[in-house]
């Protein structure tokens, strides 16, 4: 192959290529811009499946996966990325950032932390037909969370696509350390004041992720099932961030306290 012919190979996208400069883009702590700008070819149906090549090749390297995580199920959300429509991407163990674990801004791009509603399912969900009350009863147990997302996008600037094959910015979570039983509270009730050093800079009740996170949970098992997937039991269901993301730096001190589901923090260092 002469030199016009590998450059001409390498301006051709497919959905390897998509995957590889994202994975590369993560490794490299670089961010780039939207895909569909050099990519018109790149639409929902197709950024699902770099979303899953990106899953192999972190299974391939050794990641196992946890769960799934749903975005832009909030309003706060929507408006702030500019795209309305919910999605869903991959959870993996690579991602679990534990209880007290600080968060260290530069291992990662440009940072921004979301409060969300958790689950864990006790049972298989598998759609489609799936309803938040059928959505509910697969869920063993609720928690508090905080969803660090990551954009692999220059300013988070993205279209659906872009987002979706980008695994939905996701970068790494906390989850609290108190468990409730989904009957035991109104999730759509449950409050969560987001602070920022000790100031609060947000905040929102589990209403604002589609009504209900059991809502987000239904939308998830049903999206999945047009894939031919479904939810496991054990997984991890990161419901969405209930406020707009706040940007984090060396020093934050975040904490979402919830009304029921306890205070999650995180420091940054
Ligand atoms: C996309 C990820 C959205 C959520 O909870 O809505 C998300 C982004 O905001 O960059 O994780
Ligand atoms: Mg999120």
């Amino acid at each position: 192959m002469n030199a016009q012919q590998e450059r001409q190979r390498s301006d051709v996208w497919d959905v390897a290529r998509a995957a590889a400069v994202l994975l590369d883009a993560e490794a490299a702590r670089v961010d780039r811009g939207p895909i569909t700008a050099e990519w018109a070819g790149l639409d929902l149906d197709t950024a699902y499946r770099v979303q899953d090549e990106i899953l192999c090749r972190k299974v391939e390297s050794g990641q196992h996966i946890v769960g799934v995580k749903l975005g832009l199920t909030s309003r706060a959300k929507q408006q702030r990325m500019g795209v309305d429509s919910p999605s869903t991407a991959w959870l993996t163990d690579r991602m679990v950032l534990p209880v007290g674990a600080p968060l260290v801004i530069e291992q990662l791009i440009h940072p921004r932390v979301e409060p969300e509603i958790v689950f864990v399912l006790g049972e298989r969900l598998a759609g489609p037909g799936i309803t938040a009350a059928r959505a509910m009863e697969a869920v063993s147990h609720v928690y508090g969370g905080l969803e660090i997302i990551d954009s692999r996008y220059t300013d988070f600037k993205f279209t659906l696509p872009d987002v979706v094959a980008d695994n939905a910015s996701s970068a790494l979570f906390v989850i609290g350390g108190v468990a409730r039983k989904p009957d035991e509270m109104d999730l759509a009730l449950e409050a969560c004041l987001l602070a920022v050093d000790g100031e609060v800079v947000d905040s929102a009740t589990g209403a604002a992720v589609q009504g209900h996170p059991g809502e987000a949970l239904a939308l998830a098992a049903n999206a999945l099932a047009k894939r031919q997937l479904a939810l496991e039991p054990g997984w991890v269901v990161l419901t969405g961030g209930m406020t707009d993301a706040v940007f984090v730096e060396p020093g934050s001190h975040v904490s979402a306290d919830f009304s029921n589901l306890g205070s999650v923090t995180l420091r940054c260092q």
